[in-house]
C-alpha cells in the first residue's frame, strides 16, 4: 500500500468536519466519500474500502453522534478508531536469526506483488540499519533478474547481488 499523502489528506478532511457544531447526514456522506478516494488513491482494496466506509457510517449514525455535543470529534474519533482497526491493532515483527543471514521466504500467487514487496521490504529493513540483500536466483521467469534490479535501485542503498 502506498500511504504516502494520506495522513495529511485525511488530517485536511478531518479538520473540516471536527470543528462543526452540526453535522447532517449529507455532511457525513461527503466526508466519507472523500475518506474513500484518499483510501483507494492510495491504493486501498476496493473491498476493505467499501466495508470501511460501511462500518464508520454504522457507528456514526447508530451511536447518536451526530446528536452528540461534540458530532465533529466524535466522527473523527469513530474514523481514527476504524483506522487503526484495519490497519492492523497488533504489529508483526520479523525474526532475525542470530547468525546472518536472515532469509525471508514470500509467498503468493503469480503477479500478486512478491518482487515489489521484497523492494519494500528492503527498504524497510534498510532504515531500520540492515544490509538487505536482494538475490536473484530464478533464471527461469522472464527478465526476473531485471525486475529485481529495477526495484533494487529504487530502494538506493541495497547491496546487490546478480
Ligand atoms: N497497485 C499496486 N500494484 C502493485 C503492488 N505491488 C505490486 N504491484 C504491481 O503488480 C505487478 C506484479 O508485481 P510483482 O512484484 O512483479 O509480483 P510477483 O508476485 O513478484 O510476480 P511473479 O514473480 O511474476 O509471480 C507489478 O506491475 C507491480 O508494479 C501494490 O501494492 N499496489
Ligand atoms: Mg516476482
Amino acid at each position: 500500500m502506498a500511504f504516502e499523502g494520506l495522513s495529511s489528506r485525511l488530517q485536511e478532511i478531518t479538520r473540516k468536519i471536527r470543528g462543526k457544531a452540526r453535522i447532517t447526514e449529507s455532511d457525513l456522506k461527503e466526508m466519507l466519500r472523500e475518506v474513500k478516494l484518499a483510501l483507494l488513491e492510495a491504493d486501498v482494496n476496493y473491498m476493505i474500502v467499501k466495508e470501511f466506509i460501511k462500518t464508520i457510517q454504522e457507528k456514526a449514525l447508530g451511536q447518536d453522534v451526530l446528536k452528540s455535543l461534540t458530532p465533529g470529534q466524535q466522527v473523527v474519533k469513530v474514523v481514527k478508531d476504524e483506522l487503526v482497526e484495519l490497519l492492523g491493532g497488533t504489529e508483526s515483527k520479523i525474526n532475525f536469526t542470530p547468525n546472518p543471514p536472515t532469509i525471508i521466504m514470500l509467498v503468493g500467487l503469480q503477479g500478486s506483488g512478491k518482487t515489489t514487496t521484497a523492494g519494500k521490504l528492503a527498504n524497510l529493513l534498510r532504515k531500520q540499519g540492515k544490509k538487505p540483500l536482494l538475490v536473484a536466483c530464478d533464471v527461469y521467469r522472464p527478465a526476473a533478474i531485471k525486475q529485481l534490479q529495477v526495484v533494487g535501485k529504487r530502494t538506493k542503498h541495497t547491496s546487490f547481488c546478480k
